[in-house]
């Protein structure tokens, strides 16, 4: 057998998530690479490339490793421009893109759709400097599931979250501002989705709720029941040994798993300019 030489290597970052991308993403990459790449992935649901010059195009073509591209349906809007172009622009700076001022509480990202995503890159243009603020953290909710109270696990085994859209059924008014975000006035159907869910791909049971999750089936006649659970999970999933802390560099890019972490973003100097740049991955329905 002849060895390969592989021009990418990925070593383990020291938190619940994350794995360092090194060699050069840019250049054309083999297939055993893209192997790489997609294993830890699979293995660390966070993967970091830092300081590497990477296109839209590119990005685009990283992403699709992943898997293909999201698209998002007319009667259900999603952060992003009305005319949602292929790369999503995020930013402070509205001639620039939209809906990056405000701290982003954790969250995964549109939880509320009947498929929601499998995962996204994104691409730091410009960041403010670290003392500024700005780090975005992601968590393992693998190991937030492992380590969950035995009760509350019985208690929401089997029960299904529903996801709030922040784009529909109230216009304006969350933060997410810019120009082309699109909102609709009417709400839009819940489509609900087990809070303990099952990965697609290695069958590991996950956690599946941030807090965009405002509403449990079945707990209709319940509010307390409901109130405690939903009380206790968002503190006990946003605990600072669930997370990754990432301080970006101009130039940084990471893909993550968006079924089994969370992610927030902390408040940043709005003197300073922030433009990121986004492919969103499509994922299948929840099981
Ligand atoms: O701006 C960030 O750091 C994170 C934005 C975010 O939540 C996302 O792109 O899904
Ligand atoms: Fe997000």
């Amino acid at each position: 057998m002849t060895a390969t030489t592989r021009a990418i290597s990925v070593t383990p970052i020291d938190a619940p998530v994350g794995a360092e991308v090194h060699g050069d993403i840019t250049a054309e990459l083999s297939g055993g690479d893209i192997w790489t790449l997609l294993e830890a992935f699979r293995e660390r649901h966070v993967l970091v490339i830092k300081e590497q010059p990477v296109t839209d195009n590119r990005l685009l073509e990283i992403a699709s490793w992943f898997g293909p591209q999201f698209v998002p349906q007319d009667d259900i809007p999603v952060l992003g421009t009305d005319d949602q172009g292929a790369v999503t622009i995020l930013s402070n700076r509205d001639e620039l893109g939209v809906g990056s001022r405000v701290p982003l509480p954790m969250h995964s990202d549109f939880q509320f759709l009947p498929q929601p995503l499998k995962g996204a890159a994104l691409h730091a243009v410009t960041v403010p400097p670290v003392s500024a603020g700005g780090n975005t953290s992601w968590s393992n909710l693998h190991m937030a599931l492992e380590e969950l109270d035995p009760k509350l696990r019985a208690r929401i085994e089997g029960v299904e979250g529903i996801g709030i859209n922040p784009y529909a059924g109230g216009g304006k008014g969350h933060g997410f501002t810019g120009d082309n975000q699109k909102y609709i006035p009417q709400a839009v159907p819940d489509f609900p989705h087990r809070l303990i869910r099952t990965h697609p791909e290695t069958g590991r049971q996950t956690l599946y709720f941030s807090l965009f999750i405002h509403k449990l089936v079945g707990f209709e006649d319940r509010a307390q029941d409901e109130a405690d659970i939903l009380g206790a999970l968002r503190e006990f999933c946003d605990q600072d040994r669930f997370y990754y802390e990432h301080e970006w560099s101009a130039g940084d890019t990471i893909i993550w798993d968006n079924r089994c972490t969370n992610h927030k973003r902390a408040a940043f100097d709005q003197s300073f300019e922030r433009e990121m740049h986004r492919v969103q991955i499509a994922g299948t329905k929840p099981f």
